[in-house]
């Protein structure tokens, strides 16, 4: 079978098992390989029949049975093992030959093989794939950095494979050079923190403030996911709430531990975001309220903290605080699409890649974990324009949200009032009335800054840099 295999497949646990077997399916010969052999027999064995595998015990035979130039995608554990396979394979592969990382790479090390790769004549593509073990085997949002040129070759195939939207668009398309594509796959994450997060902080509401049900709230989140905030994430919401625990017979969410993990890359969103000098307080919200809720000894200390004492609304109060936090959550959601577009456009500005960001929404509406009708929208507001600043400059997003906006404030109102904790909410309100306000306290941060480190300062009315002699109550002076 030398050469016969259109793409390989390396490291065959459960994303590339999957990945391998969708390109079968899809009519490829995939050639497959694992390090422990094992699993590429299993492979071979459980789903031979669905199309043409190659397999391979060694790195050898694994890179004679692809076609060339090689297409051969490495889905393994990221960081040292995917160096480490890169090592491995690098010396038996010849110029123009693809190597494809679909693991979840930070883009800085993506960056960094890419540069050592192109030395050797070889593409490094690190390609964001998101939707889980299920979106690898029907269709992933696939999002891949790496050159032009292989795009080429590559793109079409990985189209094929990857989930379509609506409009039967493939969530596939060449997001940039280098790093590009796990940067924006890291973004995609961020964003879903902070989109479940909002989910999180409305259910919240919905029970303590309005008194509902895990089953009632079921039904109101059903609800909305046929109207504006119709998304994967309020339908299994809607799921996972109306869930009964078959042991207990209590709702499912009642016997859930209620102290969240988190992986890498909602970390890794803020820390870039902190480096790019970009606001992405409802991501950082979202990280820090899984982080808190982990943090058992310290909820333990603060849980006697006096507060309001619990109370819930009259029951026609409730139906309108419900249409109430549908508004809040709609408009927090915009708010922190809005920043993590910002942190995409500062990242494309600042490493030199030509991010088309109406694109990227269009492939995040199928496949993977944020995909949502309102992505349609984004993928409007930049074809309009594809210079626009922030979405909130979009005239229809302003719109919306002017109109979601009273809504929206008493929600956060209401829950300080009742002692509910709603960091999303709450930050992405601020984050709106600090783009809308005329001054903004940071003239008095630029005074202290001034007075105790001589940072420095300008003024509102001239031009240059200035520094106030504190000590001696002297006028300001003009830097050099
Ligand atoms: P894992 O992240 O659990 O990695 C297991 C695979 O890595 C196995 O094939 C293992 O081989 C191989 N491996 C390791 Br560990 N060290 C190796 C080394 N030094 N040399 C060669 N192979 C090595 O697998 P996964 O959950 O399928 O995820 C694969 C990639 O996809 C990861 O980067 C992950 O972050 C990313 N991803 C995962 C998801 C998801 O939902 N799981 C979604 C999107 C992306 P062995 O069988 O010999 O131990």
């Amino acid at each position: 079978m030398a050469g016969t295999a259109q793409i390989g497949v390396t490291g065959l646990a459960v994303m590339g098992r999957n990945l391998a077997r969708n390109f079968a399916r899809n009519g490829f010969a995939v050639a497959v390989h694992n390090r422990t052999a094992s699993r590429t027999r299993d492979l071979v064995e459980q789903f031979g029949h669905e199309g043409t595998f190659v397999p391979a015990e060694s790195a050898e035979e694994f890179v004679a049975a692809l076609e060339r130039p090689r297409r051969l995608v490495i889905m393994v554990k990221a960081g040292a093992p995917t160096d480490a396979v890169i090592e491995e394979f690098v010396p038996l592969l010849e110029p123009g030959d693809v190597v494809i990382d679909g693991g979840n790479a930070h883009f800085a090390d993506t960056r960094r093989r890419e540069a050592a790769l192109r030395e050797s004549g070889l593409h490094f593509v690190g390609t964001g794939i998101s939707g889980g073990e299920e979106g690898a085997l029907l269709g992933p949002s696939i999002m891949p950095g790496g050159s032009a040129e292989s795009y080429e070759s590559l793109g079409p195939m990985l189209e094929i494979i990857a989930a379509k939207a609506a409009d039967g668009t493939p969530c596939c398309t060449h997001v940039g050079a280098d790093g590009a594509g796990h940067f924006v796959k890291m973004v995609h994450n961020g964003i879903e923190y902070a989109d479940m997060q909002l989910i999180a902080e409305a259910y919240d509401l919905l029970r303590r403030a309005a008194g509902y049900q895990p089953a009632d709230i079921a039904r109101i989140f059903k609800g909305w996911n046929s109207g504006r905030l119709d998304s994967y994430l309020i339908e299994i919401t809607a799921e996972v709430l109306a869930h009964v625990d078959a042991a207990t017979g209590r709702p499912f969410v009642d016997i859930v531990a209620d102290q969240a993990e988190q992986k890498g890359t909602g970390r890794w969103t803020v820390q870039l975001a902190l480096d790019l000098g970009v606001p992405v307080n409802g991501i950082a919200e979202a990280v820090f309220a899984r982080s808190l809720s982990g943090h058992a000894e310290l909820r333990a200390v603060g849980r006697d903290l006096a507060g309001p004492a619990p109370a819930t609304l009259a029951p026609d109060d409730a139906e309108r605080f419900a249409g109430q936090v549908e508004q809040a959550l709609y408009a927090s959601k915009v708010v922190s699409y809005t920043q993590g577009f910002h942190q995409m456009q500062a990242a494309g500005a600042e490493y030199g890649w030509e991010l088309d960001l109406g694109a990227i929404a269009g492939i995040w509406r199928g496949g993977c974990i944020i995909r949502a009708a309102f992505l349609d929208r984004i993928t409007a507001a930049y074809a309009k324009d594809r210079a626009l600043p922030s979405l909130l400059a979009d005239e229809q997003f302003a719109a919306e949200i002017g109109a979601a906006q009273e809504a929206w404030r008493t929600v956060v109102a209401t829950a300080a009032r009742l002692g509910i904790p709603v960091p999303g909410f709450a930050t992405a309100l601020s984050y709106y009335d600090a783009l809308r306000a005329e001054r903004l306290p940071a003239a008095l941060t630029q005074g202290q800054r001034d007075f105790f480190g001589a940072h420095t300062y300008r003024r509102v009315d001239r031009d240059g840099v200035f520094h106030t002699l504190w000590s001696q109550d002297r006028s300001e002076e003009q830097q050099s």
